[in-house]
């Protein structure tokens, strides 16, 4: 069993059409975590068919990927991939992913924007923030990335086992990182498409973000 978890605050225009394309690329079991939206990400996550979980007030991303981990685990889950709801992803990259999960027996995928050029990010993203946070998890890890803040991965049962995420907030995508290399689990980064110019964060949720990293502690 395969269960795509997708995190999902304030997401009411993107989550129907994310939904329904991980359905049309053959993903049946997709879990959308409601991080406290205050629009109709809930509702109409539903309506598209998803299995929706839902935290009262808004918590963070880490705290939403480890609500879905948590019900996968639960489900059974063999494999779980974790896929933003605002649609900058391309569900079509989460098959290869699997396939070299599986011809390979890695413990994690992580998807990078840097390893081919499909991805479009604003310049200042790509300029600064990312490589600004890339250094800041090499130093908080040891694990040199080429894209350190990327929410496409792909977890085993066994990552799925050791790696617990205690960090809300956007320090997750490091602390999962540490983990990794805490658990020596074995992981390779994989190329995926990322969207951008008409969704994500601007410069001041990047700038959170590495202000977020600065002051998390991992255990
Ligand atoms: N920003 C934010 N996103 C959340 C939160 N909880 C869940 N999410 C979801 O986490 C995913 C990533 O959030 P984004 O704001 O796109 O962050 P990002 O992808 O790192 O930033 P961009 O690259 O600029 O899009 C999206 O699916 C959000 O809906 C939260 O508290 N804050
Ligand atoms: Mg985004």
């Amino acid at each position: 069993m395969i269960v795509v978890v997708v995190p999902a605050y304030n997401e009411e225009k993107n989550i129907g059409r994310v939904v329904r394309g991980l359905f049309e690329n053959g993903y049946k079991d997709v879990v959308v975590v409601d991080d406290g939206s205050a629009d109709k990400t809930y509702g109409t996550a539903l309506e598209a068919g998803a299995k929706v979980l839902r935290h009262a007030v808004n918590r963070g991303q880490g705290a939403a990927l480890q609500t879905g981990n948590d019900f996968a685990v639960q489900k059974g889950a063999r494999i779980v991939v974790h896929f933003d709801a605002d649609g900058q992803f391309n569900p079509a990259d989460i098959g290869d992913a699997l396939k070299l999960m599986r011809e390979n027996e890695y413990d994690v995928i992580l998807g990078s924007r840097f390893l081919d050029n499909r991805s479009k990010m604003p310049w200042f993203k790509k300029k600064i923030i990312l490589p600004v946070a890339r250094v800041i998890n090499h130093v908080l890890t040891g694990v040199k990335l080429t894209d350190a803040h990327n929410g496409f991965r792909v977890l085993s049962r066994n990552a799925l086992e050791k790696i617990d995420i205690t960090q809300d907030g956007m320090a997750h995508n490091s602390e999962i990182v540490y983990k990794i290399k805490k658990y020596n689990l074995k992981c390779i980064e994989h190329p995926v498409e990322d969207q951008y110019f008409k969704f994500g964060q601007g410069v001041g949720g990047g700038l959170k973000t590495i202000f977020n990293l600065l002051f998390s502690v991992f255990h």
